[in-house]
């Protein structure tokens, strides 16, 4: 390849990710940049209309609260997400975006988006706070209403952002980023005053269930490769409860959620004897009160319910699809017509968000009504807005933060100008699609807010630019120096290919990092082997080799993987307890310790030294 041309860009705000958090970010920045003149613009990897977690559309959205309707109040949000997460999360944040998501549905439902309907005109309930939504086309309609906003010639997609840029003369400032072209041979480097960070949650680093040409075959976005938090740590964000990763119950094989068979038809979770796994482990929730003994039980806590059956001999687990579907069909008195409706939402459910669930019903001859329906653990996902709580340290809003959470700006990170949302954002789980926009929508007028009082243009060190172009590049060198010393181009005693790379970090983190492999279990002695594993590993990453710009873009996602990988075994090591038994255990400090570890773990990356600072950050709540 040869060098690529340069393009600068010069923008007040910068959205990195058009997710769900970036374009309520994009939606709601436009509306307070445009009355004052200022640029608005929006760098994505993929196309907006299809991009992120949300690509293939949903069939609920998780986090909505029924305000018109009375039916819930953000403080009860409050309560439930803390409980969820055993006791730590950031509550100001989790209220914020509790008061404004309904707003964001509405909107959604303005502009299109077919949401279930009760005959009294409320929404259709899966649960207390998921609604149900024929969302296919979920992500195309959010992402019109963010493409009219800030404009088509502020919609840079294709572009992969890889680095953060600092200011020169200002420190601690932020002042844009740099990206390629996934297309054409091209780099781009946007100056902005602001950027909102919010290029999705990280799946890939933990070695999956499916293998060989089934790699991607995950739960969570395989394209969301953890760019939101490699960006920030590299740039000297501070970062919170990089531990609590996220392992979730679902289908075997195709990753289909589990939520609706849960919440709405009501199915049983059972082992292969046909025991009732919560029934049969109640008491195990006791040794993780108060959390373990309130309803619903938390996420992490079902799941240790679960694994402690697999070892008592258990396994495998189901989802009675069938005897749910046929209580349902007596339920109906075996109306055809009710009977074909049933049938249909049971499918919708996976038409709408996992089509490979439905493909493999079809293709495996299962009838759910017939057959019940094999559950697993997931692999562990690093992300900040389902049941977990990774992300940047940030501000919260003024009202009703703690005054130590707050230092200005709403969803500033520790970066001043740098913003974050959706997964970017931790402490704050339970957000989900419609949470993440919400937050986005917070973020980017908060980033308006920033231009308008601080905002100066940015200054760019150029020899920097040109070092990170150089640095970018390097994987096309390596191929064109390395290659024609093997019969084979995939291997070569000069070059590592990014897919190799992923599968060698994807085993470090399986074998000592709690994965899957090791059932979830490791010890202090297991992160610092691993933590060195993965230090030879960056040596050899360094002979990363790109044969075309698809190649590039994979070997800077490992790079992702790899930074986050990095954080999240420091901040494993860090924490001397095992709070989330389900996610992971610490053989180690078996238990979870109140007194020690009621506490935040934020961590820093110094660029200057290379160094980590870890450090305990007191709990506090302005929630009773
Ligand atoms: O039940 C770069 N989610 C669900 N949310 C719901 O509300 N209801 C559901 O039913 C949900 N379910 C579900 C969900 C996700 C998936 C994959 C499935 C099922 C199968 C979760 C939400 O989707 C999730 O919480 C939000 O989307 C998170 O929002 P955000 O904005 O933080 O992430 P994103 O939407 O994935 O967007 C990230 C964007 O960044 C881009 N990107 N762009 C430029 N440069 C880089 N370096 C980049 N790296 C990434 C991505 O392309 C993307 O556009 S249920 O199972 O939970
Ligand atoms: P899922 O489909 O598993 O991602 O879950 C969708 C929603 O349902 C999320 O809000 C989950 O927290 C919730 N959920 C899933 N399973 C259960 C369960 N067994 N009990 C309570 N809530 C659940």
């Amino acid at each position: 390849m040869t060098q690529p041309e340069t393009e600068t860009v010069e923008t007040d705000v910068l959205i990195l990710g058009g997710g769900m958090a970036g374009c309520g970010a994009a939606f709601e920045a436009a509306q307070w940049a445009k009355a004052k003149g200022l640029r608005v613009i929006i760098v994505e990897k993929a196309v907006i209309e299809r991009s992120g977690a949300v690509a293939m559309g949903l069939s609920a959205i998780n986090c909505y609260m029924g305000m018109r309707w009375n039916q819930n109040k953000p403080e009860d949000f409050v309560h439930y997400v803390r409980n969820d997460l055993m006791g730590l999360s950031r509550e100001d944040l989790v209220y914020d975006i509790a008061r404004h998501v309904d707003s964001s549905v509405h909107m959604f439902e303005d502009w299109g988006l077919p949401i279930f309907k009760n005959p009294d005109g409320t929404y259709k309930r899966e649960g207390r706070w998921q609604i149900m939504i024929h969302g296919e086309s979920y992500k195309p309609i959010v992402a019109e209403a963010a493409r009219s906003a800030v404009g088509e010639n502020n919609v840079y997609e294709r572009i992969f952002a890889a680095r953060l840029l600092l200011d020169s003369k200002v420190p601690n400032r932020i002042a844009g980023a740099i990206g390629f072209s996934v297309r054409d041979n091209k780099i781009y480097v946007f100056k902005a005053k602001a950027v909102i960070s919010s290029a999705g949650g990280a799946t890939g680093v933990f070695r999956p269930h499916a293998h060989a040409e089934g790699l991607g075959r995950i739960w969570y976005a395989p394209w969301n490769t953890g760019s939101v938090y490699s960006l920030m740590i590299q740039a000297g964000a501070r970062m919170t409860q990089m531990e609590h990763r996220l392992v979730v119950a679902r289908f075997k094989d195709g990753y289909g959620p589990v939520g609706m068979w849960f919440l709405l038809f009501k199915a049983l979770f059972k082992n292969a004897k046909g025991e009732l796994v919560e029934d049969k482990w109640a008491n195990l929730l006791n040794e993780w009160a108060p959390y373990g003994t309130n309803k619903p039980i938390p996420t992490p806590l079902r799941n240790h319910q679960m694994l402690t059956d697999f070892r008592a001999g258990g396994g495998p687990f189901y989802l009675r699809t069938d005897e749910a579907l046929q209580r349902m069909f007596m339920e109906a008195q075996n109306d055809p017509k009710k009977i074909r409706e049933i049938e249909s939402e049971a499918w919708e459910d996976f038409l709408d968000m996992t089509m490979s669930q439905a493909l493999i019903w079809a293709s495996d001859n299962i009838d759910p009504a017939k057959t019940p329906t094999e559950v697993v653990l997931t692999e562990p996902y690093l992300m900040g807005s389902h049941a977990s709580g990774v992300g940047a340290w940030v501000s919260g809003p003024e009202d009703v933060a703690p005054k130590e959470y707050f230092w200005g700006y709403n969803r500033m990170t520790t970066v001043n100008g740098l913003f974050a949302a959706g997964d970017g954002v931790g402490g704050s789980a339970h957000k989900f699609s419609s949470g993440s926009y919400t937050e986005g929508r917070l973020a980017g007028k908060a980033a308006v807010a920033y231009v308008l009082d601080q905002g100066t243009s940015p200054n760019i060190d150029q020899d920097q630019v040109e070092a990170i172009k150089v640095e970018l590049w390097k994987p096309f060198e390596n191929y064109e120096k390395g290659k024609g010393s093997s019969t084979r181009d995939d291997i070569n005693p000069n070059y590592i290919y990014p897919k190799m790379a992923l599968h060698r970090l994807q085993k470090i983190m399986d074998e000592y990092v709690a994965g899957l492999g090791s059932q979830f279990i490791t010890t202090e002695a297991m992160l610092l082997k691993g933590l060195e594993r993965l230090q030879v590993f960056k040596e050899d990453l360094q002979h990363l080799a790109a044969r075309d710009l698809h190649d590039l873009l994979r070997c800077w996602e490992v790079w992702d993987r790899v930074w986050c990988s990095d954080a999240h075994i420091r901040h494993m090591l860090f924490r001397q307890e095992t709070r989330w038994p389900g996610y992971y255990y610490r053989a180690d400090y078996p238990k979870m310790d109140e007194q020690n570890w009621k506490v935040f773990t934020n961590s820093r990356y110094d660029a200057k030294t290379g160094e980590w600072h870890l450090q305990k950050i007191p709990f506090l709540t302005n929630f009773a």
